[in-house]
């Protein structure tokens, strides 16, 4: 054992951060190594359990006028493929989610600078009038950030605008990678780093939780992904309101990001490993199925992985440049598929309290 996995090992052992330096190595272990280290810390925290939910993912507008360049969802409002959802069609979505047993709609929209801002807001109070029982997660940072500036409004004024419509969480969406010159060629434009940075950080101040993505396996090195990680690390010192970190697994399909080498199986895995090694203080990885495909998730969760996100119903953004997400897994599929792994299937619910154990 090389001198670096045993100092990681023993600091791993009594629940110390590695440090900055030892991070920027990891991709050097082998995929074995960081496989042991990270599965034994997700086994300290949750023995044989993987959690799930049962949700939906809806979204209302697609409009965009943003151009990310890895975005297939996005459109301009004179695109054929463009669409925007009215209150009515926002709602029988979600009476048709919740009649299926959705206990959590995670709401991703675009930046629509059409729609009023009672859009983004009094869809969300409706749902919540109707259904208080179920989780509303909405409004990603990119979004806020794009509100505030629209509407000449400061953050901290759309963060109450969401709480008071009935928002219980917001996604980890937007993220992409914190690198500012990465950022700009595939993002220019969209919500800086520090300024995501600091919208998590508002919110997590008003008492509120939080979920934070990376996208990666694009045109960002090794080292982009580990500088992201310990950003989330060093926010999460202060404020503690991240429940899930979600490596996004890059899609290639519909948009215009040229992409010379993709990651293969062994570097998604190593990936969510050291995300499980470096963020000690974040409670859970989240191996998303929908961009990872589900066999590798299911495998993520023998790397580090305790989380897969969950049945989806439906969704629309990875879908539209490749993933086999956009009708979700039935719920009887994602028991047997976690327990037919060799896991414990824990259904729930959005702030990980458990729901129902499937032993
Ligand atoms: O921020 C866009 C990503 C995100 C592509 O918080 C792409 O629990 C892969 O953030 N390939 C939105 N990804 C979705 C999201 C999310 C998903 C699941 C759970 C949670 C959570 C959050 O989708 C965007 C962007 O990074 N995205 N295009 C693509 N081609």
């Amino acid at each position: 054992m090389s001198k670096l996995q045993q100092h990681i090992f023993y600091k791993l052992s009594q629940n110390e951060p590695i440090s900055e330096a030892e991070a920027y190595q990891l991709y050097d272990l082998d995929v074995f190594t960081l496989g042991q280290m990270a599965k034994a810390i997700k086994v300290k925290k949750y023995g044989n359990k993987i959690f799930f939910n049962v949700n939906r993912h809806l979204n209302p507008t697609n409009v965009c006028k943003d151009t990310c360049k890895f975005c297939g969802y996005a459109a301009n409002r004179k695109q054929k493929k463009s669409w925007t959802m009215t209150a009515e069609q926002i709602l029988a979505e979600v009476d048709d989610a919740v009649s299926k047993g959705a206990l959590e709609i995670h709401i991703v929209s675009a930046h629509n600078p059409n729609v009023p801002l009672g859009y983004y807001f009094d869809n969300i109070a409706k749902i919540k009038a109707k259904y208080p029982h179920v989780h509303i997660k909405s409004l990603t940072a990119a979004e806020v950030d794009f509100i505030a500036k629209h509407f000449k409004m400061s953050y901290k004024q759309v963060l109450e605008k969401m709480q008071e419509a009935g928002v219980d969480s917001m996604p980890g969406g937007g993220a992409e990678i914190f690198d500012e010159k990465v950022r700009k060629k595939i993002c220019h434009g969209k919500v800086s780093s520090s300024e995501w940075l600091e919208i998590h950080k508002l919110w997590h101040e008003m008492g509120r939780q939080s979920n934070v993505t990376m996208l990666f396996g694009h045109i960002e090195s090794k080292e982009h992904r580990i500088d992201h990680m310990l950003r989330v690390r060093t926010l999460q010192e202060q404020s503690n309101g991240f429940n899930a970190f979600i490596p996004l697994v890059y899609q290639r399909h519909n948009n215009y990001l040229k992409v010379k080498k993709f990651p293969n199986g062994e570097e998604i895995l190593k990936t969510m490993a050291i995300a499980r090694i470096i963020l000690h203080n974040v409670p859970h990885i989240k191996a998303y199925w929908a961009t990872a495909t589900m066999n590798l998730a299911l495998l993520a969760c023998e790397f580090g992985a305790d989380d897969l996100d969950g049945t989806i119903q439906k969704e629309s953004i990875q879908s539209a440049s490749g993933a086999a997400s956009s009708n979700g897994k039935s719920f009887d599929e994602f028991i047997d598929l976690i327990t037919d792994a060799g896991f414990t299937p824990v259904q729930r619910d959005s702030l990980y309290n458990e729901l129902e154990i499937y032993a």
